[in-house]
């Protein structure tokens, strides 16, 4: 039997944040920044091998070795403070931004790179880290999550899912279905989106008339929670703390981190056509990495040593990445056929003919 929430849900409008833009702590005393000094310089690191991959696949991308791209630059703090608080069992469901996430779980850049190349198995090896493969049809993961979620709920699992989604898949049919239904059976799903104030050309102020994102929460029963989406210590807090209540069996909880998208939607898109340089300009003020930098040296934990070995990790996972893409088997353009329908159609016949001759031809 379903139960519902019985107190009432209010939602802040001001984001949560524990390290101001210029490095200093805030006043905010809900969460906690105490964590272990080794954790606080890991988070750093994976922000910036985040940056420094991110860059690498935008040149790979240039220089035709993969298809597509969504960079992710702007939102590594949105990215690896939520998933670095979280278990190795517990599942997460992508939408097609999560760079961050993907290293923070452990997933191997090589691999994100076959997704992105269309090689065979591109993407399908996450599953052996609990990642769900990248999901384009926006806000579709959703309803996979809470899905995956109420299994475990079923088994009797301390495990949660994490539902990621942007700003613009809030407006989708399927998210509503998906935050109905974790709402009024209380399964352990979080639903994390990242307001990156952008929907490839559409504004977030034409996504919804509530009064933010995370507002939309009430309607659903759950906790729905504002965090600065730029600050990696206050979306590892918010996350941690929603985790801990979905496990304890308190349901689901919405969280926004608000944040911003520095580069295009995807490498096929000009964002020059849509937005301008001091809206920008705001945002690169707010960049993740050289705030949570100037926190750490105020802590006294940032040292050259540090940045060094950061700057050599990175190097040395962008060499990986382009080794591992550049050494790809050549995709076998008949799985195309062979491995989407059952049965070959004279039609598709004609189309494998037509293609493998283009290929013959283009070799
Ligand atoms: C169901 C569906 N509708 C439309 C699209 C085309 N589309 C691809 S990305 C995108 C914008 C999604 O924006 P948001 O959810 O804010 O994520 P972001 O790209 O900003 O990370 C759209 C409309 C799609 N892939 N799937
Ligand atoms: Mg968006």
């Amino acid at each position: 039997m379903a139960r519902n929430c019985q107190t009432p849900v209010t939602v802040d409008r001001e984001p949560v944040q524990l390290v101001g833009p210029d490095g200093i702590p805030t006043a905010e005393e809900r969460y906690s920044r105490d964590l272990p000094a080794q954790t606080l310089c890991w988070l750093y690191e994976m922000m910036v091998v985040t940056r420094e991959l991110d860059n690498e696949f935008v040149n790979l991308q240039r220089q035709g070795e993969l298809a597509l791209f969504t960079p992710c630059r702007g939102q590594e703090a949105a990215q690896v403070g939520a998933a670095a608080c979280l278990r190795a069992t517990d599942w997460l469901f992508p939408q097609y931004r999560e760079l961050g996430v993907y290293l923070v779980r452990g997933i191997p850049p090589g691999d994100v790179g076959a997704a992105w190349r269309g090689t065979w198995h591109g993407g399908l090896e996450f599953t052996t880290k609990c990642c769900a493969p990248m999901s384009v049809p926006v806000g579709t993961q959703t309803l996979h999550a809470v899905g995956a979620a109420m299994a475990a709920q079923r088994l009797g699992e301390d495990s949660v899912t994490v539902a990621f989604l942007g700003d613009g898949a809030t407006s989708e049919g399927d998210v509503h279905e998906a935050l109905n239904l974790a709402g009024v059976f209380r399964v352990p799903c979080l639903f994390y989106v990242q307001n990156n104030q952008w929907a490839i050309s559409t504004p977030v102020r034409n996504q919804t008339a509530a009064v933010s994102l995370a507002h939309k929460a009430i309607a659903y029963g759950m906790p729905g929670i504002r965090v600065d989406g730029n600050d990696v210590l206050a979306c590892y807090a918010v996350m941690t703390e929603a985790a801990a209540r979905a496990r304890a069996g308190n349901g689901p909880t919405l969280i926004e981190a608000v944040t911003y998208r520095l580069g295009p939607h995807t490498t096929a898109d000009d964002p020059t056509r849509y937005r301008n340089q001091p809206e920008l300009d705001h945002w690169l003020a707010q960049d993740p990495i050289p705030r949570y930098r100037r926190y750490l040296q105020g802590q006294g934990l940032w040292s050259q040593s540090l940045e060094d070995r950061v700057a050599a990790r990175a190097a040395q996972q962008r060499a990986d990445l382009r080794d591992a893409v550049f050494g790809a088997p050549d995709i076998d353009v008949d799985e195309l056929f062979t491995a989407v329908y059952a049965d070959i159609t004279p039609e598709l016949e004609a189309q494998r003919r037509q293609l493998r001759a283009e290929l013959a031809r283009t070799d």
